[in-house]
């Protein structure tokens, strides 16, 4: 089986590093194994009838078509492998992952923002509460658009293009977007989801190896499409404590979010001008 499964990293696929990977990948070789050999049969099949049926043995079109059942025989096994693949196998794994999400406490929550073309990521920070975001906040340099106010989100962590979590922890996402449609893609996580404006999309998956991957966006969402990357780090529980730490430490240092709060916190009988922030920021949904 292990050589059958040279077929995925021949056809540049990248190690697994998630725990539930190994089923997509068993999944993924029997689908190119058998589109391989669909390929060759088919192929054989076309280059049989260009030469059966070749003008210089039948000057004369044939209307009756084929006699034969073998034909028909062939496509019903198809469809029933097709159909095995589908419902056996794929469609299982799929209510897994969106049926079965570990527990709330277990499993870290991370919020996930995407943007024309960048990933931001949004971790609770110590106090273990995300800030409020809301829409009127969104600026540059407050690129969720953390509420400055909301005393929860003072200690939240902020990052962009960059995500740390740690090994063996399952980890949930929480997948929005400020414009357009992007897809959440950890491909050596073997896992994707849509970042839909206006919607809160949950993923899950857990990491079992330590490493630096790749995200990537899979929705072609724009002419900076192709460099909309981030990087995926998973640290061990220590290196993750020791990143966490340090960021805190940052937020703490800087106030979160660094832009943004001093306009809203010295104007507060000014709350009528609110409104007019979102027409400044790029982003007009979160
Ligand atoms: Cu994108």
């Amino acid at each position: 089986m292990s050589s059958l499964a040279l077929i995925n990293e021949f056809l540049g696929q990248p190690p697994n590093a998630s725990s539930h990977g190994y089923q997509i990948d068993h999944i993924l070789e029997f689908c190119h194994w058998f589109m391989g050999a669909l390929f060759l049969g088919w192929s054989a099949f076309f280059i049989f009838v260009l030469i059966r049926f070749r003008r210089g043995r039948h000057p004369a079109a044939d209307h009756q078509g084929v006699k034969s059942g073998i034909s028909t025989h062939l496509e019903f096994s198809v469809v029933l492998i097709e159909a095995v693949l589908l419902l056996g196998f794929a469609i299982p794994l799929w209510a897994k992952r969106v049926n079965e999400f570990p527990p709330g406490k277990e499993a870290l929550l991370v919020h996930v923002v995407g943007q024309q073309f960048s990933w931001n990521f949004h971790l609770p920070g110590p106090d273990g509460q995300f800030g409020r975001r809301d829409v009127s906040f969104l600026s540059n340099s407050n690129p969720i658009g953390l509420d400055p106010n909301d005393p929860a989100g003072k200690d939240d962590i902020v990052t962009v293009g960059e995500l740390h979590v740690p090994v063996d922890r399952p980890v949930i996402t929480e997948l929005s977007s400020k414009d357009v449609i992007h897809d959440f893609f950890l491909p050596d996580m073997r896992i994707a989801a849509d970042a839909i404006p206006g919607s809160l999309i949950p993923m899950w998956f857990t990491p079992v190896k330590t490493g630096t991957y790749e995200v990537i966006c899979g929705q072609l969402c724009g002419l900076g499409h192709s460099g909309m990357k981030g990087t995926l780090v998973v640290d061990t529980p220590t290196d993750y404590q020791a990143w966490l730490k340090e960021r805190a430490e940052l937020a703490g240092s800087q106030g979160a979010p660094p832009a943004g709060a001093p306009k809203t916190e010295n104007a507060p009988p000014k709350q009528e001008n609110k409104p007019a922030q979102p027409a400044a920021s790029p982003g007009p949904q979160l």
